[in-house]
């Protein structure tokens, strides 16, 4: 059973780990303060995705939970208020091949790649890079809608993909939809849709 402790630990890992007088530059506000950020960064080069795994390894363990224990951090798997399912060695358990939950952790962006069609420095960025479970990275997706459009023969018009949610919920404007149905003189619409969670039970109502 995954355990999902997003939330929980967003904090933490949000204020940990800053080197001591990283920011004392930065004394001013509104574009001075813009600039004074600007100038931190200016002269840090892009050190490459694969430097990302020496980084985990030193500064994504489990200081929080399981103080002292030197594994990773990982946000599928770790129970706040009791002992791990499993645990990841840093170094020693990166993927890797895997076939169930436990067996390696990857390297997974906050912020999808396509979003910066996968280039440099983004890729790389350790801010937005977690490790997590290779097998739960790999099967845990967020909810997404698809409609196919018929004629009167069950003909499939055309097919569009429409919304791209999160774990729990996909919003869909039907008004589009409507109007794809329109241009397309469909006179019937499949709606096509995943369960995140891996239950295919049906969801009651689907549409509100
Ligand atoms: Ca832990
Ligand atoms: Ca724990």
């Amino acid at each position: 059973m995954k355990h999902l402790y997003i939330l929980a630990l967003i904090s933490s890992i949000s204020y940990g780990q800053i080197p001591a007088g990283y920011y004392n530059t930065a004394t001013g506000s509104g574009y001075t303060l813009k600039t004074q950020l600007s100038n931190i960064i200016d002269n840090h080069n892009d050190q490459g995705y694969n430097a990302i795994d020496g980084f985990m390894s030193s500064y994504d363990l489990d200081n929080y939970y399981e103080t002292g224990s030197n594994t990773i951090l990982d946000i599928y798997s770790e129970n706040p208020t009791s002992n791990d399912p499993y645990t990841f060695t840093p170094g020693n358990d990166e993927c890797g091949n895997y076939s169930q939950e436990g067996d390696c952790y990857n390297k997974e962006h906050v912020i999808p790649q396509s979003v910066f069609s996968s280039n440099t420095p983004m890729q790389s960025d350790a801010h937005q890079l977690l490790p997590t479970d290779g097998r739960a990275k790999s099967t845990i997706a967020p909810g997404t809608k698809c409609f196919l459009f018929l004629n009167n023969s069950n003909k499939i018009l055309a097919k569009t993909h429409l919304s791209k949610g999160g774990m729990t919920s996909t919003i869909v404007d039907v008004r589009i939809v409507m109007k794809q149905a329109l241009e397309h003189s469909a006179t019937a619409i499949v709606l096509v849709h995943n369960h995140p969670s891996g239950v295919p039970n049906q969801v009651n109502p689907i549409l509100y």
